[in-house]
């Protein structure tokens, strides 16, 4: 299925407007009413939300259908009302005794309106600040019904959700597309109440330990002196710490991999890290480790396209996945467990199951595909969803139990507690966001921001003045009841020994790459590093390289123009994990954006028909021209200003029939002043230049071989294509875009 061909028309559109479409354009799209040149003075209702957004089901804060309609949730009446809906006259002058007079005391609606205003921000997230969210529908095959009674896991079942994709370290404000860890938190509304698995695109974690967690976090948050740097781990604070605490290895190894720099949030894969465990109908436990796998595969930005977004498009992740699903193509991910006996040691084949830093290999222990999700509506309201949902490891449903694992311990405390400061007060489930899609029977009364109005007078058990109930439910009527599980110990602040490997793993990791892949994490580790001030810790960081490889530490030294250390703990040989890479396979390619730079002077009707190609195939085509505008019937949507190469995901050139004037001249009129005649555009120079030292697929014909000349690409150059046909030269290009690029355009790792 290829959800996007039903849309592509849309698309365009959406892709096209950074999400502002003129609607009138698109087939099969009602038109909107585009606004019009002049003030609207007509009252009426407002306008109902864009066809791709929704709120939050409407529950009633105790989690029962209230069948309000989605647009009446908020706003409803064509005038202007005070917070108490009382109608205004004005809101553009203040209350005065005259013209140019004092302002009055009285005036109650801007004491209202100012008063709100100083309210309006919440503190942001103390981690995972920055982030983006959908609504989806996840559908269970019930191939895990054998494992838990969890009746969302059931054969058939479908479960809407809710899934916030995150930055960690940034603030709300910061950009998308820094090296980091990447957030992926689900909300699963199930019939038996709310299901968190909260869980990030790295399947291991810094700290062994949940007591550290402030320690990690301090270190990779700006320094607190000046507040610098944001959003990124390339400072003195970060490596001071993993330097030091070598359990972190194993995770900073992955950051430092392609795995940090996601192309794309519907890209990445996603992990529950801990080992939980499963519980099925007649008690029988199963540990497992949750794996969300995209349909689309799982691909990187390059590192120098990553910092040059973050300048371009700083909201580039959040685009993508709001655009991708109002155009129709829906991204998906496959829910799969990897399972383990629930021995009583939880080891797996010498892999200690409550470590947080360590991975079962695929090859050892396969994920099986358990259920699929996909997103397919954006919220209407970035504050009331986005910002407000409230995530925690502690929601819990019946079937599904926690293991040990220290991390895991901690986290338990930690989400409920940060959202009392957060949302201010404890009925933060109450939020429409985070409302139950079952029915809610609790003792919890009063507090802030109260939204439920309780009947009754015995919120308290036993009782008899309120018929007895709430009731206790045991396991018989859907009761949570936890695995009995034997504990015994004594009672120490220790580490087991298995948790003090901190380098086999990584090694396995590394061992795990391609050349290309290696090559980006020397890449990595040597820019992060150099941008350390502090040589004791650049060198301290060397020693821990020293004990993942020989060849990686030695690459970081020379780069850094420092000595390589000797290992001082050779790490155990584990074999490599090829699921681990992210070359070398092939993969869809619906949804990539491919830039077309063409003009008057080209044969528009292959344009036309290259452009309806590339939507044919369940992608989105972007035309830049020297000026904006139309090109005949075909709306022009990046000038050579607004366009820069990071954007496309391949580049075509359509050139001129014949020599002569063509699309990459300076025709814009400050440009062109300064360019003689028959030169190509500096600013189309740039963009063939970045595609190709990105390993992207380029792709020309007519006149289009003299821009690769002035980019000094050769027409024989891996992944460039240089034909007459136009169609023809667009079907290698989408060929050599399965394997998202063209990685022999990389110099093989020494
Ligand atoms: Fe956490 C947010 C994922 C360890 C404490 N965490 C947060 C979010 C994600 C994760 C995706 C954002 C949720 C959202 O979108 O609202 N955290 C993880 C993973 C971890 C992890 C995968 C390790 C396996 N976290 C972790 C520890 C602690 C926390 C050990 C504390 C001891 N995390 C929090 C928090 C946050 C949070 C402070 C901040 C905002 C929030 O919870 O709601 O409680």
């Amino acid at each position: 299925s290829n959800p996007i061909k039903s849309a592509v028309e849309k698309v365009v559109d959406t892709v096209a407007h950074h999400g502002h479409p003129e609607k009138a354009e698109i087939p099969g799209v009602p038109n909107s009413e585009p606004p019009s040149l002049e003030e609207p003075v007509e009252p009426r209702e407002p306008l109902a939300p864009k066809p791709d957004q929704t709120g939050p089901d409407t529950f009633s804060p105790t989690g029962q259908p209230t069948g309000a309609s989605q647009d009446a949730m908020a706003q409803g009446g064509a005038f202007l009302t005070s917070a108490q809906g009382v109608r205004l006259p004005d809101t553009d002058h203040s209350l005065k005794a005259g013209p140019r007079g004092p302002v009055l005391l009285q005036d109650f609606h801007l004491r209202e309106k100012i008063m709100h205003f100083d309210h309006e921000r919440i503190p942001e997230r103390v981690v995972h600040a920055r982030g983006s969210a959908a609504h989806g529908v996840f559908r269970s095959y019930g191939t895990a019904a054998n494992i838990t009674k969890a009746a969302f896991l059931a054969e058939g079942v479908e479960t809407p959700v809710f899934v916030r994709f995150s930055t960690v370290l940034g603030s709300r404000g910061s950009a998308d597309t820094v090296r980091d860890t990447r957030g992926f938190a689900t909300k699963f509304y199930t019939t038996e109440g709310v299901y968190d698995l909260v869980g990030n695109n790295i399947p291991v974690f810094f700290i062994q330990d949940g007591i550290k967690f402030p320690d990690v976090i301090h270190a990779g948050k700006p320094h607190p002196d000046r507040e610098i740097p944001q959003a990124q781990s390339a400072h003195d604070t970060f490596w001071d710490f993993v330097s030091l605490h070598t359990e972190a290895t194993h995770h900073t190894m992955w950051n430092m991999s392609d795995r940090g720099i996601p192309r794309s949030f519907r890209m990445m894969e996603g992990f529950g890290v801990h080992t939980f465990r499963l519980v099925n109908a007649e008690g029988a436990t199963t540990l497992v480790k949750f794996h969300w796998k995209p349909k689309l595969g799982v691909h990187s930005l390059t590192w120098e396209e990553a910092q040059l977004i973050n300048g371009v498009d700083p909201d580039y992740h959040r685009r993508d996945l709001a655009d991708a699903i109002e155009a129709g193509a829906y991204p998906q991910w496959e829910l799969g467990v990897q399972t383990f006996p629930d021995t009583p040691d939880q080891m797996f084949e010498g892999i200690d199951l409550l470590d947080p830093t360590k991975i079962v290999p695929e090859e050892l222990a396969p994920v099986q595909p358990i259920g699929l999700m996909e997103l397919n509506r954006n919220p209407s309201n970035f504050f009331a969803e986005t910002e407000q949902v409230a995530f925690h490891a502690g929601h819990l449903v019946p079937g599904i139990d926690v293991t040990d694992d220290p991390l895991l311990a901690a986290r338990l405390f930690s989400y409920l507690d940060t959202q009392l400061t957060r949302l201010g007060g404890p009925n933060f489930p109450q939020i429409p966001i985070n409302r139950p899609h079952a029915p809610v029977n609790d003792m919890l009364r009063d507090g802030f921001h109260q939204d439920a109005v309780h009947r009754g007078v015995a919120p308290y058990r036993p009782n008899s003045l309120d018929g007895g109930c709430p009731f206790q439910a045991g396991a018989a009527e859907g009761g949570y009841v936890e695995v009995p599980v034997e504990v015994a110990g004594r009672k120490v602040r220790e580490a087991p020994a298995s948790y003090a490997d901190h380098f086999s793993q990584p090694r396995l990791f590394w061992r795990s790459m391609s050349p290309v892949e290696k090559e980006h994490i020397i890449d990595a580790y040597t820019f992060e590093l150099g941008k350390c001030y502090e040589q004791a810790v650049k060198e301290r960081q060397l020693r821990v390289l020293a004990n993942i490889d020989p060849v990686l530490c030695r690459e970081v030294a020379q780069g850094l123009g420092l000595p390589a250390p000797e290992p001082t703990e050779p790490p155990a040989e584990l074999a490599p994990s090829p699921a681990l890479s992210q070359v070398g396979r092939e993969w869809p390619t619906d949804g990539r954006i491919i830039g077309i730079v063409a003009d008057e002077s080209c044969d528009l009707g292959v344009v036309g028909a290259v452009r309806t190609a590339v939507l044919a195939a369940g992608m989105v085509p972007l035309i830049i021209a020297p000026k904006g505008g139309m090109l005949g019937t075909m709306p022009v949507q990046r000038t050579f200003l607004t366009a820069r190469s990071v954007e496309f995901d391949a580049l075509l050139l359509a050139g001129a029939p014949a020599p002569g004037k063509d699309a990459f001249g300076a025709r814009d009129a400050k440009a062109g002043n300064l360019l003689p005649d028959g030169a190509v555009d500096p600013r189309v120079v740039l963009m063939v230049m970045e595609v190709y030292r990105h390993a992207k697929a380029i792709g020309g014909w007519g006149t289009a071989a003299r821009v690769l000349t002035a980019a000094g690409v050769s027409e024989q150059a891996p992944g460039v294509i240089v034909g007459e046909d136009g169609e023809q030269v667009l079907r290698e290009t989408i060929g050599l875009l399965a394997a998202h690029r063209v990685w022999e355009r990389f110099p093989p790792a020494a």
